[in-house]
């Protein structure tokens, strides 16, 4: 599944990289891309969005989904 979330303060690479190792502690093999201009990411996860929103919102960023 592709999940397209709304992340607020994400501002630079260490920004990414956290999110990113926080998506990655629930699925290992989930793909993640940030847009740091935009302050979105995208996920391609077989894990549910909601905990993909809240291990992003316990790694400092408060964020919600986008419904494409
Ligand atoms: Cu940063």
């Amino acid at each position: 599944m592709n999940h397209q979330l709304k992340v607020t303060g994400m501002s630079c690479g260490h920004c990414v990289a956290a999110i990113e190792k926080a998506v990655k502690g629930l699925d290992a093999q989930a793909e993640v891309s940030a847009d740091l201009e935009k302050g979105e990411v995208a996920v391609s996860s077989d894990v549910e969005l909601a905990s993909i929103s809240e291990a992003i919102k316990e790694a400092g960023y408060e964020n919600q989904a986008i419904n494409a």
